[in-house]
Parts: structure tokens; C-alpha cells; sequence
């Protein structure tokens, strides 16, 4: 099938970079989201995430003419919906002493209802957002059928996720594989040529629900592997082991491959994706369940390791260095970080926090240092949070001048302790029980 136009409706993280490479391929893009203030800043050409490479593409998408941004659909070839699927605030499921959170799956609904006026026979509509199984068959479906058109055999319909990694976007968006389930082998088919436009990784087609499926199962592998590593790091500590050397020794085995210990497990994917099985069948998930317990619980094994460093944290000034969820990005979202500083307070701890890449975020309860300057000089200790290039290559004489300090605790392996202790300080570094 051939595209003239298609409408990108959610221009966050994923539809914003996926709008602007249809565009940057000739396609005609319509751009929806609910937010006035989102389209007065992208028809200005300007952006309002942080994604490097993205600014330039959609300026570049914008002065072309190939891309608009509207608050409301209009009728197209093809509808992708990439709207967030957040939890639910304040609601939890229990099964069996299990407490798990749920999905809000509004953004989605109110998607699928906005294209409903304007579906037309042989249109291709498709769900990127991360969704629990059964999402398009169960919940998508239904609502389209509201047109009085049906999904497989009036107009196509098919699951195809998102699988990029924020700070690489740009590359893997075009380079990846990616996956396409269709409801029918033909909306599969279908979407394959709506994807083929500018996806250079192999495509793989199959059945929607498998793809939804896909998509969870590989979040779902990292974050149990991850609290694997946050398991051994406590262990370590308990048994006087450097996790860091145990875990790069293993890792000489050929069919061993442990990540890496650290705060916890942080961002938008990860750390919520797994809950979306665990909701859809408590009582076949008691091990996703477990390891998302103990990824959540790392920020209390950071405590622990600041306190071994300092003793009582009652009044003791700690410059919390790094809030966002990892190296190198601007997101702050479920950051262990964030948790992690507001554990260090209820100790009694004097916390100023530094984030290079949003020094002015508004986080609540979380004091956030106008410069790295300020967020050090009074500091009785440094705590390294997340390992953005700009912290790793840190000078530590230049550090020793600027800082009373001279405790530092590394959760993400990022300094180097001979350079460090040359310059007079000490280093603690997670998972390390030496
Ligand atoms: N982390 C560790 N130890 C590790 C690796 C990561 O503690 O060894 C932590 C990070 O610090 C971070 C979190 O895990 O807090 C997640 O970081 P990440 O870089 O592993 O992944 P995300 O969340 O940025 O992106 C993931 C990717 N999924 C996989 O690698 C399987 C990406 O490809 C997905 O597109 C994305 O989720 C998504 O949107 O679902």
C-alpha cells in the first residue's frame, strides 16, 4: 500500500521522533497532541524534549512543509497512536500478599476514540504505546468498531513497538529491527509498507498479540537480570567482595552476561513495563514480581552504603550528583535517584542536589543547586548517582579545591579510585565490601 498521509497522534518521546523521520521521507505528517502549548512549539519549529538529533529533524520537517501539528486528527492513509501508558495513581491490585501497580490506559482510549470520525475503509490504524497483551485485540478493536468499520476486514490494524533506546533515538528508530503483529497476516503486511519507508533493520511480521508480548518480554528480561546484579551487589557487600571485579570475572564465561549493579532501575520502560505482566496474570509472575521489589528497593541499599561511609546522616551535607534516570539524558522519570535523595533526608541528611542536563527541575521536597559549584563546596560528602560523561571525567585535583569533602560514593562504578585517593579522597563504591 502506498502512504500519502498519515497522522502521529502522542508527540512525546516516540511520536515526536517518528512523525519527523516520516516527514524527513516525503510523507505529508499531521502531528496530534492534546497539549496547545506542545504544537505552538513544534509549528515554531522548536521542541520540547531532549533527544539529540531531533531539533534539527523537525525543524527540518517543519520548513518543508511535510509536517503540521494540530490538536485534533484529521482523515489519513494511516494512524499511529504513541500516547503514554502510565500507572494508575492510586490504585494497586493484590493477589495472594502481592501488591501490584496498574495501567492507565486512558491516553490510549482517548486516542483510539479521536480517530473514530475520521476512519475510512483500507486505512492502516497502528498502536506503538507500550500496552498490556491483548490490548489492541481487547481494547482497540472495540473502539474503532464504534465507526461501524471492522478491524482485519475493513481497515487494518496491527501492535508494532517502540524499542528505542532515549539518547539514540534518532539512529535506532531507522536501524532496528522491528517487530509488526497484525490482527490479520494482512494488516501485518500492511504495516510492513507503512514501516518499510524508512526502517532499515530487519521487520518482522506476525500477530499482534505476540508483538505486545515481545515488547514487555524484553523490558521484563533486562529488569530481572538487572536485580540479578543488585542482588549480588548486596551479597558482595555482606561477604567482603568487590561485586564490580566478581561480576567482569563471571562475565568471562561464554554463556554468562551480568549487567550492572546500581541505584536501581529508573525511566519510563524498565521499571514499568514488567508491572504490565504482572497485572495481566499475578499468578503466573512471582519472579518479574520479585525483581521488580528489589529494583525498587536498590535505593535503600544506596542509604545503607552512604551511611557505612558516614555514620549517622543526621546534618551531614551530601551533594547528590546526578538526578536523571541514566548517563547522558535529560529524563527524570522514576529515577532511583530521585528516591534515593529523599531517603538520605529522612535520615536527617542535608542534600543539594546537581542535574547538568535540567539544573532548574521542580522536584518536590528535592533542594536543586542553581550550579555543580554550589551543590559541593559545603559538602561533607559527594555521592555519585548517575554516570554522565561529564561527571566521569571530573578532574579530582580541580575537585579537591572546589569541595570540603572528602568522602565520595560511587553507586555506578564511574570514578576511578586511584585518581581519586591520589587527590586525598576516599571512595566507597556500591556493592564493594572490601
Ligand atoms: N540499568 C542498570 N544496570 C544495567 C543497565 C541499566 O541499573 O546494567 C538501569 C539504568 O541505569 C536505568 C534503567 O536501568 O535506570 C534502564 O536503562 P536502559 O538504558 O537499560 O533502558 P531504557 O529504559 O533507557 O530503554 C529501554 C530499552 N530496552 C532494552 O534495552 C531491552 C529500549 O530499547 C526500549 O525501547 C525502552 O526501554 C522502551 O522504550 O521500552
Amino acid at each position: 500500500m502506498k502512504f500519502q498521509k498519515i497522522c502521529v497522534i502522542g508527540l512525546g518521546y516516540i511520536g515526536l521522533p517518528t512523525a519527523s523521520t516520516f516527514a524527513a521521507h516525503g510523507i505529508n505528517v499531521l502531528g496530534v497532541d492534546i497539549s496547545q502549548r506542545i504544537i505552538d512549539t513544534l509549528n515554531k519549529g522548536e521542541i520540547h524534549i531532549h533527544e539529540p538529533g531531533l531539533h534539527e529533524e523537525v525543524k527540518k520537517a517543519i520548513q518543508s512543509g511535510n509536517f503540521k501539528a494540530a490538536t485534533k486528527p484529521e482523515e489519513a492513509d494511516a494512524f499511529i497512536i504513541a500516547v503514554p501508558t502510565p500507572f494508575q495513581e492510586n490504585k494497586f491490585g493484590e493477589y495472594n500478599g502481592m501488591t501490584y501497580k496498574l495501567a492507565d490506559m486512558r491516553a490510549v482510549i482517548s486516542a483510539a476514540e479521536s480517530i473514530v470520525p475520521f476512519l475510512r475503509k483500507g486505512n492502516l490504524v497502528v498502536l506503538e504505546s507500550t500496552s498490556p497483551p491483548r490490548t489492541t485485540v481487547d481494547l482497540v478493536t472495540p473502539i474503532l468498531a464504534r465507526s461501524g468499520l471492522e478491524a482485519g476486514r475493513d481497515f487494518h490494524l496491527a501492535y508494532s513497538p517502540e524499542r528505542v533506546l532515549p539518547g539514540q533515538i534518532m539512529r535506532e528508530l531507522i536501524e532496528n529491527a522491528r517487530v509488526i503483529g497484525g490482527v490479520t497476516p494482512e494488516s501485518a503486511q500492511v504495516g510492513r509498507d507503512l514501516y518499510s519507508i524508512f526502517v532499515k533493520g530487519q521487520i518482522v511480521q506476525t500477530d499482534a498479540t505476540t508483538a505486545e508480548m515481545v515488547k514487555l518480554m524484553e523490558n521484563t528480561y533486562r529488569d530481572v537480570n538487572i536485580a540479578i546484579a543488585n542482588e549480588f551487589s548486596r551479597l558482595a557487600n555482606k561477604f567482603g567482595v568487590d561485586v564490580w571485579e566478581a561480576i567482569s570475572i563471571a562475565n568471562l564465561h561464554p554463556r554468562v552476561k551480568i549487567l550492572n549493579p546500581g541505584p536501581g532501575v529508573g525511566g519510563h520502560c524498565i521499571s514499568v513495563d514488567p508491572w504490565f505482566f504482572v497485572e495481566a496474570a499475578p499468578a503466573l509472575t512471582p519472579l518479574i514480581y520479585h525483581a521488580r521489589q528489589v529494583n525498587d528497593a536498590q535505593p535503600h541499599f544506596v542509604v545503607e552504603t552512604v551511611k557505612r561511609a558516614l555514620g549517622s546522616l543526621e546534618g551531614k551535607k551530601i551533594a547528590a550528583l546526578g538526578l536523571a534516570y541514566k548517563p547522558d539524558v535529560d529524563d527524570l522519570r522514576e529515577s532511583p535517584a530521585n528516591e534515593v535523595v529523599h531517603l538520605l533526608q529522612h535520615e536527617g541528611a542535608l542534600v543539594k542536589a546537581w542535574e547538568p542536563f535540567k539544573p532548574d527541575a521542580n522536584l518536590p521536597g528535592i533542594h536543586m543547586s542553581a550550579t555543580f559549584e554550589d551543590a559541593i563546596k559545603d559538602a561533607d560528602a559527594l555521592l555519585l548517582l548517575v554516570n554522565h560523561t561529564e561527571f566521569a571525567k571530573l578532574n579530582p585535583k580541580e575537585i579537591a579545591q572546589k569541595t570540603k569533602a572528602r568522602i565520595l560514593i560511587d553507586t555506578v562504578k564511574g570514578w576511578n579510585y586511584e585518581a581519586w585517593e591520589k587527590a586525598g579522597f576516599t571512595l566507597l563504591r556500591l556493592g564493594v565490601g572490601k
